[in-house]
């Protein structure tokens, strides 16, 4: 855990204070919404170097072995009196999407809503969950799940996932990635919460493969044409009917 231990909060970040390292947890994102049900500041995180409950949407797991990868979750509360919850999680999966091009030979990819992909393969997962007061969310825990160094995937994982140790082929100090997740989360999302979706949108259509792309979710099939100003994905079906799609999994 040394690379984690020496890390420094990029200067002028408004998240990742204070950050909360632990060597093992159940789920970061339970830490953090734990912190956040009690009235943690904006910023707040959990960083851990294992989870031993890591998940991901709708309860599937998420691989989190020590020494490897990072496992994080901010506290977020800026701006929600005018960005929903949904379009936050978009911002996010771009600016993660946008800070591991850092170290990839291409670019990643935005597998709609905000898987972060490498030529097909994931290397980043993303767990929004919002605690509401009322019928208002008053924050959102943006979990974060990265694949730093590990080379060996579990059997179920294998053929899906990625590193960017691996398509890399080095090294890569996950102190240095954690500095740009930081940098871009907070200027990416700083940016959507003072602007709106308007100003990050070509930015996620740019690197969004579902736009192009042959894609379902649930009853409807066609290809991905477009990113609407509410961040619904809008699929063409074989018949020329768009269909805007709000949430769900693309398959
Ligand atoms: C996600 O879910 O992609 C969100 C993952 C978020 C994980 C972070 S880690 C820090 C924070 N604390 C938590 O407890 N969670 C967050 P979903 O789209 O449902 O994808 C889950 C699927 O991805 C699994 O069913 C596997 O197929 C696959 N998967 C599991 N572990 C993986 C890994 N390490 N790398 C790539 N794919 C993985």
């Amino acid at each position: 855990m040394d690379d984690l231990n020496a890390f420094v909060i990029p200067q002028g970040c408004r998240i990742g204070r204070p950050l909360i390292l632990k060597a093992l947890t159940g789920s970061t994102n339970d830490d953090a919404r734990l912190l956040a049900s009690g009235g943690a500041g904006h910023g707040t995180t959990v960083l851990a170097d294992a989870q031993t409950a890591g998940r991901g949407r709708l309860g599937r797991a998420w691989s989190s072995p020590s020494g490897e990868n990072l496992y994080l979750s901010v506290v977020w509360r800026a701006g929600l009196d005018s960005i929903d919850p949904p379009l936050l999680a978009l911002g996010a999966g771009l600016a993660v999407s946008e800070a591991l091009d850092l170290f990839t030979p291409a670019p990643t990819a935005v597998k709609w809503p905000n898987d972060v992909r490498y030529h097909g393969k994931k290397l980043a997962g993303l767990l929004a969950e919002a605690i509401y007061r009322g019928s208002r969310a008053n924050a959102v825990v943006l979990g974060l799940g990265v694949n730093v160094r590990g080379e060996v995937f579990p059997d179920s994982i294998r053929a899906i996932a990625t590193s960017l140790r691996i398509v890399r082929g080095e090294d890569v100090v996950r102190a240095v990635v954690l500095t740009a997740l930081f940098e871009r989360l907070d200027g990416t999302l700083g940016q959507l919460c003072a602007d709106g979706f308007g100003a990050i949108r070509q930015r996620l259509i740019d690197r969004c493969e579902s736009i192009g792309a042959r894609v379902t979710v649930g009853e409807i099939t066609g290809v991905g044409v477009d990113l609407d100003a509410g961040g619904a994905l809008l699929i063409r079906d074989d018949y020329g009917a768009i269909h805007p799609v709000r949430a769900g999994e693309l398959r």
